[in-house]
């Protein structure tokens, strides 16, 4: 009689396409969370006991504290390609793997920018919540006037996958002069391939007619944007975050785009999110989004999927697929 081994069990945080959670049930003897309860801190750490790996999206912290309260965890793979939800040197010195989601959402999330660029700078959603209203009676020569895409100074902050995918649209789509700052300088063949210039950070807030946000969240790029930061932007210009709520000083865009210091916003992430700064939400000239840049089916589908990936690539098959750390050589509890 062969006694089969039993299967590692994992628990998957948020609620997820079915067919995934069926490709890791041929692996793993799989928690899920299909009702997706919103699980306190507490919650997250009890339905952890006695599992070696997680699917968490953005939303699940992993902390110094849950790792040291679920011991037999090894893995925890992020749906997203963001990882300021894990405490990463605190996994790492306990000897757990980190892995995300990226190149999948790529394009998508390019696609999302400039469609938030465009609705901004040319006020659609403002100009339609005006005709809801029914205050649309007649034509008038500026009614609604926004500033140009095509041929505007388009400044990315943040130049990764995400950031060269959106300055090609801009650069071969609409003719824009595509300025960029980044820690690290791109190599000219890279530049050259998304028609993007490097610039230091005051000449792209001092140039810019659009300026777009995609640098990862971390201590170093916390308020990247804040009221000094604004304050050189043009009084005619943009701004555009796709990148993490943080990166901006909420309340001080909030003032400077009552006040018309910057003429126009586009935010799809926020400090605190899903919380959002009251005063935003009493301005007119920014366009609101809740954090859907990655939203498209088949990209959240492959997101999701390369999540599972990375668990049986890990759990099963001993080895990394999109890793985030080098663990430490620790031994967990079995
Ligand atoms: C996710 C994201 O939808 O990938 C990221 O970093 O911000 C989004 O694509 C979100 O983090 C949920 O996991």
């Amino acid at each position: 009689m062969s006694i089969s081994a039993a299967k590692p069990r994992i628990l998957v945080a948020r609620a997820l396409f079915p067919e995934v959670l069926d490709f890791l049930s041929q692996h793993f003897d799989v928690e899920s969370n299909q009702a997706d309860a919103a699980w306190s801190a507490e919650q997250l750490i009890d339905k952890l006991q006695g599992k070696v790996g997680v699917l968490s999206t953005g939303g699940e912290r992993i902390s110094a504290a849950l790792l040291a309260a679920c011991p037999q965890l090894r893995i925890c793979a992020n749906m997203a390609v963001g990882f300021n939800n894990f405490d990463l040197d605190a996994m790492t010195a306990a000897g757990v793997q980190g892995t995300n989601a990226p190149d999948v959402l790529t394009e998508t999330t390019a696609d999302f920018g400039f469609a938030l660029l465009m609705a901004t700078a040319r006020r659609v959603t403002e100009s339609e919540h005006y005709l809801r209203a029914g205050h649309w009676t007649r034509w008038s020569y500026d009614m609604f006037c926004g500033s140009d895409i095509h041929s505007a100074t388009l400044g990315i902050i943040g130049m990764g996958r995400i950031g060269q995918a959106i300055a090609r649209r801009g650069a071969l789509g609409f003719g824009m002069q595509v300025i960029y700052h980044n820690r690290s300088r791109l190599d000219a063949a890279t530049e050259a391939a998304c028609g993007a210039r490097y610039v230091d950070k005051t000449t792209l807030l001092q140039t810019a007619d659009h300026v777009l946000l995609v640098v990862p969240y971390s201590t170093a790029s916390h308020h990247t944007i804040g009221a000094a930061e604004l304050a050189q932007m043009k009084p005619t210009a943009t701004l555009i975050n796709i990148a993490r709520g943080g990166i901006v000083d909420d309340a001080a865009l909030a003032v400077a785009l009552r006040e018309r210091r910057i003429a126009a916003a586009g935010l799809d992430v926020f400090e605190g999110e899903p919380k959002v700064h009251p005063d935003l939400l009493t301005v007119s000239n920014v366009v609101l989004t809740p954090h859907i840049a990655s939203a498209t089916l088949r990209t959240r589908r492959a997101m999701a999927q390369l999540a599972a990936d990375n668990l049986v690539d890990f759990l099963v098959h001993g080895k990394v697929r999109t890793p985030i750390n080098t663990p430490q050589p620790v031994a967990r509890s079995t």
